[in-house]
């Protein structure tokens, strides 16, 4: 009993290490963002959340299924993108400080899309 217990305690200690460890690489966080016709009714970039740890790249791969063009702005990462009708793009920064950044269509600021969380 007493050996199991310390076998598993070992087992605990060593995903400890290794969560550790993964936390403190930089990353890389690659996503598919579709703008999508929320049940609201307002075209939105989804998901609307993404979450990244400072200093990943985080690379997004922007799917516009509308017949017309949307933007896709993170002003705090000079991401500054036109997506147009039926298109796709991508675009890649690296997220380098922590908080929470929203994310916007500049062309239509009525469509609040979303925010960036990126973790010290
Ligand atoms: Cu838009």
């Amino acid at each position: 009993m007493l050996r199991y217990v310390a076998k598993v305690l070992v087992l605990v200690v060593a995903a400890g290490l290794g969560g550790t460890t993964v936390a403190a690489t930089a990353g890389e966080v690659s996503l598919r963002i579709v703008n999508v016709v929320s049940p609201q009714d307002v075209k939105i970039w989804e998901p609307t959340s993404i979450v990244a740890k400072k200093g990943d790249t985080v690379v997004l791969q922007l799917v516009n299924r509308h017949a017309d063009e949307h933007g896709f702005e993170i002003a705090a990462f000079n991401v500054k993108e036109v997506v147009p009708g039926e298109k796709t793009s991508t675009v890649k920064f690296v997220a380098d400080k922590a908080g929470i950044f929203p994310i916007k269509c500049q062309l239509h600021p009525a469509h609040v899309t979303g925010q960036l969380l990126v973790l010290e």
